[in-house]
């Protein structure tokens, strides 16, 4: 059998970790036959819930888990991780300005790329859920300098299947017959779910587009980007909690990505560090198609980007370096 995995899960005792948790340790993302050692962190005053997490993966049963490491303490929950999960922040509160969200968070970011940079090994893959995630992520991989700024992604893959899902259900055919739809930019309100490019099964075995399927370009311009922009906040609305299943669900399709690579002819949305494709601001991260080989992600390029498009990718790009600016105030004060 191979050797542990070793995989750190930060805000362990929290909602999105309580459903991630049973994926990874039944082998869903590193693999059937990939035994697997969790750390598990939160904050001290978690850890007698933190606890009862561990008692239930201890009564799942599952032959995978050989340790299950719980910790307030960054340095031991680090210490030699192959992946991390960073889903642990401050949930906004009432009366909170994003502002706030975003100050109290990127230090959390700061001192947890510190820690990566000093205790993970050099080759760890870090996922970035906790919001706001795109520039959480950016802020983690600049403290952690010695670690190569591509291991670094932020999660659009839970915009990317809702997407999905309602491109599916509108052509009615199995979520998995639609590919190829991007979310370009930031996990916010200004993401842009771009369908121009998608494909669609309709069962003739050779995928046709998703907009010529569709045929209705007004739908596909406003309804259907204002659905998946707004569906954290529907979920919030009826659940009155937000997202953790689906959350979880797409934090292992991405990180199953970066492991096992994706599969032919198709594409998945990832925050990465932008290179300017695409003519978007150099330096932040942002969701970009990307394909991925050997746990190397390389960002789709020469993609046509239509007028439509190109005011979306700009007006979530121009925010992306609002909040760089904001984050870098913060941790430099
Ligand atoms: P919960 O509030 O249920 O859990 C968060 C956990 O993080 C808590 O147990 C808390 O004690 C812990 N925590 C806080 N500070 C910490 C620190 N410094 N170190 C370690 N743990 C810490 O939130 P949950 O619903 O699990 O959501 C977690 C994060 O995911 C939130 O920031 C949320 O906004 C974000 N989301 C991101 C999504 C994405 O697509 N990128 C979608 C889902 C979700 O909204």
């Amino acid at each position: 059998m191979a050797s542990p995995v070793r995989v750190v899960v930060t805000g362990a005792a929290g909602q999105i970790a309580y459903s991630l948790l049973y994926q990874l340790a039944k082998g869903d993302v590193f693999g059937a036959n990939q035994p697997i050692i969790l750390t598990l962190l939160d904050i001290p005053p978690m850890m007698e819930v933190l606890g009862g997490v561990v008692m239930e993966i201890a009564d799942c049963a599952l032959p995978l888990v050989k340790e299950v490491i719980p910790t307030a303490d960054p340095a031991v929950a680090f210490k030699d991780v192959d992946a991390a999960f960073l889903v642990g922040a401050m949930p906004r509160k009432q009366g909170m300005e994003r502002k706030d969200l975003l100050s109290a968070n990127v230090k959390i970011f700061k001192v947890q790329g510190e820690a990566l940079d000093k205790y993970a090994k050099k080759t760890v893959k870090v996922l970035v859920v906790g919001n706001p995630a795109n520039t959480n992520a950016l802020i983690c991989s600049k403290y952690a300098p010695s670690i190569p700024r591509e291991n670094f992604s932020a999660m659009t893959r839970l915009d990317q299947n809702r997407a999905q899902a309602q491109l599916a259900a509108r052509l009615k055919v199995s979520v998995d017959k639609v590919q190829n739809v991007i979310i370009w930019g930031n996990h916010s309100s200004t993401q842009f779910p771009d369908a121009a490019h998608a494909t669609v099964d309709l069962g003739s075995g050779s995928p046709v587009s998703v907009e010529s399927a569709i045929n209705d370009n007004a739908w596909l311009t406003s309804e259907f980007v204002s659905t998946v922009q707004k569906r954290g906040a529907a979920v919030i609305a009826a659940r009155k909690m937000s997202s953790a299943m689906s959350a979880a669900k797409a934090a292992a399709d991405h990180m199953h990505d970066i492991w096992h690579g994706t599969k032919p002819g198709q594409y998945v949305s990832m925050g990465v560090i932008s290179d300017g494709s695409y003519d978007t601001p150099k330096d932040i991260i942002f969701s970009f198609p990307v394909v991925i080989e050997n746990k190397q992600w390389k960002i789709v390029k020469g993609l046509p980007i239509s007028a439509f498009a190109r005011e979306k990718l700009d007006i979530t790009g121009k925010e992306l370096l609002e909040e760089r600016e904001e984050a870098m105030a913060v941790c430099e004060n």
